[in-house]
């Protein structure tokens, strides 16, 4: 702990301070550095001219109760006095007006909250606990060593860079230690990183008990197979870790330092520690101080320097026996430079000192709540680096990225590979100066589970997220970049196949005219109105013998008409479908279906004769034309309840993959079900009246009801075919089904009845009689409605 005041050179130690009994080379180290920097200062003609800085210099050893004494003690107005009582301490001047260190956090705080009673500001160039940052707890802390924060963040990143996520965590038993991993674990996991082992460094003094504790720390980073371990401690401990390591024969894994111990040359020296992995480290930033060595030569050379004082020789006498060898470049120790400094500039503005003149106001008193205010003004660069406090009391220093490399097993080097910059808090990494001491060169892997590929989902296992198995996406979903968790379903017009990492818009498809089977449809077709005509001809031609006296008992209007709505319904299905088509298609098929079907039924009824059962003779007489009439009532009120409950629609059908089919959704209850079922209602009755006129022994017709019956028996079978067939099939031919039913009932129908006829008239004349076609004389034919049927 040293304390500068800016007076006359006081080291005088009255008060009764424990001994401390181990000599901290280190420690002496930055103790020269400071002593270095204050003659620097005092020689300077440009820095406080004029004016020369005391100071005191103590060890802390370590302990709580020495530094409480220690830093209490400043407090007074000379050293053997205690604090006197005052109302208003605004002008009362301790015998110090600024205090420099001590190295470790919880000591800091210690010192930070004694002087804060005076405001006298404290820098220190080794604690890096983030608690310090808090100038609610600590407004007269500054430091010269980045926050812990940074450097966990600069970590983070590192394992970050290397897609490292199952890694371990060790840390030293302390205030540092806590705070560290505190940070460092919410960090990680921001990053989605799983911190997988969290260890404290044992901290009892019986070292086999210590080494037990550390053999059980190795094993479980082995059982753990984590492959990427962090340990912020400080060097001893790190030391007898690395030993235990490197006793068992771990092997290739990576080891990171906190800046503890990222330089040690202690650890470096290690037997065998070139074997257990790869090192990096985290150091701060550091600087050349040139002199330093000629002065610490010089200081060591000439220890009468020292001997003036007895206090030190007796604090110390371990420091005649040093030499530069023991001396190692280590960041504290500019960092302590820099906080010497940081004051003499805060000084130099309240002396009011003039460079041009080389005077300062000498005589004016310095309070230490003036050095406060002065401090977080200060702005400069030494040897080139940026001294100046954040409103937190923390430095723009950044850190180091240093690659343990060994030369030779016994020859090592500390070689930047990277820098993390304090003011954009980012890590640059040159990986290409990094030797990995892998098998195949290239750096380590550590992760629970190696990332998924793309187009597959995470699918956690255990509590940690960065384990977990991977699982494709299925089809008709994607990955979306943003949400790599899930599989987000394509929209509507769009398919995927699985493992997909983008939808595709589907294809519009409808049924075309332009379609193969719609051609075929088509001319069949205008094969059936071929055929009309043809019939139509051949009976006008013959007109007169007795075959047309037979068809002319048929209502062969009728039929010609309601044939040929039936087929002006068929280019409707072939059509790009519009929700008129989809209107109007049904009711005009079945519509004509039922004129065809109820015609022949009223046919049926009158050849086979049970037109005589009925009474009335009106009845009896429009027995057709009432059949014809009910029927078509029936079917049109049925089409009215269908389309009043739900009417067909046109739909985009994204049931198949791939494509969007337009087509008309006629609706499932009660649907153009309804109306089949009165055209198969109708076509079972003049079947079964058809089959009644089989037997009747009194025939009259029968080779009309013979040939209705089987028309009918083949629309019947027609019609069962197709309904299955068209309930389970997809597509866009789904909807010719129901056409190619039509077009072969027609056929069933010309076929079994007409051209029979036809062919008696055009090939087997001699067939051409009343007896062949059972007509006798008192044949009802004329009393039909004539008008209808034959003109
Ligand atoms: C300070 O000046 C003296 C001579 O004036 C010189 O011997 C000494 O080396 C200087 N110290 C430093 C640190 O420059
Ligand atoms: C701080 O200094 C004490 C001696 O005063 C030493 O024992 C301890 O190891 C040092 N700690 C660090 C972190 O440098
Ligand atoms: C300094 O180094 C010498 C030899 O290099 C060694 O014997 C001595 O113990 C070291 N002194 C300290 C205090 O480390
Ligand atoms: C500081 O010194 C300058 C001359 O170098 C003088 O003009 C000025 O008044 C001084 N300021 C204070 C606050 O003493
Ligand atoms: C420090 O001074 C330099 C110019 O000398 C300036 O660019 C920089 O912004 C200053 N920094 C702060 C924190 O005031
Ligand atoms: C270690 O390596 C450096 C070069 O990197 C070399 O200058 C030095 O002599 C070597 N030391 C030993 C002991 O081999
Ligand atoms: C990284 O280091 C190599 C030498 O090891 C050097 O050639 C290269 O320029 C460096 N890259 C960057 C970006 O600094
Ligand atoms: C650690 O490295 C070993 C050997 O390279 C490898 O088998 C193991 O899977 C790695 N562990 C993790 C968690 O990646
Ligand atoms: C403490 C200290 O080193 N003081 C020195 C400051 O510089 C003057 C000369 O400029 C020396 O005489 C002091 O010993």
């Amino acid at each position: 702990l040293y304390s500068i005041c800016p007076s006359q050179f006081l080291m005088a130690l009255f008060c009764p301070i424990p001994l401390c009994f181990s000599f901290y080379s280190p420690g002496y180290q930055q103790q020269l550095a400071m002593r270095f920097a204050i003659d620097e200062i005092n020689n300077s003609t440009a820095l406080l001219p004029g004016i020369t800085l005391g100071y005191e210099i103590h060890d802390t050893c370590n302990d709580e109760l020495v530094t409480t004494k220690l830093a209490i003690s400043f407090l007074s107005e000379d050293p053997s006095s205690s604090l006197a009582m005052q109302c208003n301490y605004a002008n009362y001047k301790p015998r110090v007006v600024a205090v420099v260190g001590p190295n470790v956090s919880g000591l800091s705080m210690l010192v930070a909250q004694i002087l804060d009673f005076l405001s006298i500001p404290e820098i220190s160039a080794g604690s890096s606990s983030i608690k310090l940052s808090d100038k609610q707890l600590y407004p007269s802390f500054f430091r010269t060593i980045p926050s812990d924060q940074n450097q966990a963040d600069a970590m983070v990143q590192l394992l970050n860079y290397f897609n490292w996520n199952w890694v371990a965590a060790l840390v030293t038993d302390n205030e540092y230690g806590h705070q560290v991993l505190e940070v460092f674990v919410q960090l990680a996991l921001s990053k989605d990183m799983c911190v997988a082992y969290e260890a404290i460094f044992p901290r009892g003094q019986d070292e086999i008990q210590r080494k037990q504790e550390l053999v059980k720390i190795a094993n479980q980073l082995e059982v753990s197979r984590i492959n990427a371990t962090v340990i912020f401690s400080h060097s001893g401990e790190a030391e007898e870790l690395l030993q235990v390591v490197a006793g068992r024969g771990i092997t290739g894994k990576v080891w990171i330092a906190s800046e503890c111990w990222s330089t040690s040359s202690a650890i470096a020296l290690i037997p065998n520690l070139n074997k257990i992995g790869t090192v990096l480290g985290m150091a701060v930033e550091s600087g050349e101080m040139p002199g330093f060595q000629e002065y610490i030569q010089k200081v060591l050379a000439n220890t009468e320097l020292d001997q003036k004082s007895p206090n030190v020789l007796e604090a110390c006498p371990e420091c005649s026996y040093l030499s530069l060898a023991n001396f190692s470049k280590f960041f504290e120790v500019f960092n302590t430079y820099k906080a010497i400094y940081a004051i003499a500039h805060a000084l130099h503005q309240l002396l009011n000192c003039s460079t041009t003149h080389k005077t300062c106001d000498a005589d004016r008193d310095i309070y230490p709540w003036q050095l406060l205010e002065e401090l977080p003004k200060v702005n400069f660069t030494i040897e080139s680096q940026p001294v100046h406090f954040s409103k937190t009391g923390d430095p723009p220093a950044g850190y180091d990225l240093l690659f343990w490399d060994w030369i030779l097993p016994n020859n090592h080097t500390f070689a930047v590979v990277g820098r993390y910059d304090a003011s954009t808090h980012k890590l640059n990494i040159n990986e290409s100066k990094i030797r990995w001491s892998t098998e195949n060169g290239k750096a380590p892997v550590s992760r629970c589970t190696q990332g998924c590929k793309p187009a597959q989902k995470r699918w956690l296992r255990g509590e940690h997220n960065c384990c977990y198995q991977c699982e494709d996406c299925p089809a008709g979903y994607f990955q979306d970049t943003n949400k790599p968790d899930e599989c987000t379903p394509c929209s509507k017009n769009e398919w995927s196949t699985a493992r997909s990492t983008t939808c595709q818009p589907r294809a519009v498809e409808y049924l075309e005219i332009t379609d193969l089977i719609a051609i075929i449809m088509m001319a069949l077709t205008v094969l059936v109105f071929a055929q009309m005509v043809a019939v139509t001809g051949i009976f006008a031609t013959y007109r007169g013998t007795p075959a047309m006296r037979y068809v002319r008992g048929f209502p062969l209007q009728s039929i010609l008409f309601s044939t040929t709505c039936f087929c002006v319904s068929f280019p409707f299905f072939v059509m790009k479908p519009t929700k008129e088509i989809c209107k109007v298609r049904q009711p005009l098929f079945f519509g004509s279906f039922t004129l065809i079907l109820a015609t022949l039924l009223g046919k049926t009824l009158q050849s086979v004769g049970l037109d005589q059962i009925l009474r009335r003779p009106w009845v009896r007489n429009h027995l057709m034309v009432l059949c014809i009439v009910v029927n078509a009532a029936l079917q049109g009120l049925l089409c009215l309840f269908w389309y009043y409950w739900e009417p067909p629609v046109l739909e985009e059908n994204t049931d198949i993959e791939r494509t969007i089919l337009l087509q008309c959704h006629d609706s499932k209850f009660p649907g153009f079900g309804i109306l089949l079922a009165h055209d198969y209602c109708l076509a079972v009755i003049c079947f079964a009246c058809s089959l009644v006129g089989y037997n009747t022994e009194k025939k009259k017709d029968n080779v009309a009801a013979k040939s209705i019956n089987f028309a009918m028996l083949l629309i019947l079978i027609i019609w069962i075919i197709f309904v299955p067939t068209y309930s389970t099939t997809k597509g866009k031919f789904v909807a010719l089904f129901q056409v190619f039913a039509g077009l072969a009932s027609i056929f069933a129908i010309f076929g079994s009845y007409y051209y029979p006829v036809c062919y008696v008239m055009l090939f087997a004349p001699h067939l051409n009689t009343d007896n062949h076609f059972c007509l006798s004389q008192d044949l009802p034919v004329d009393k039909e409605p004539s008008a209808r049927d034959s003109k």
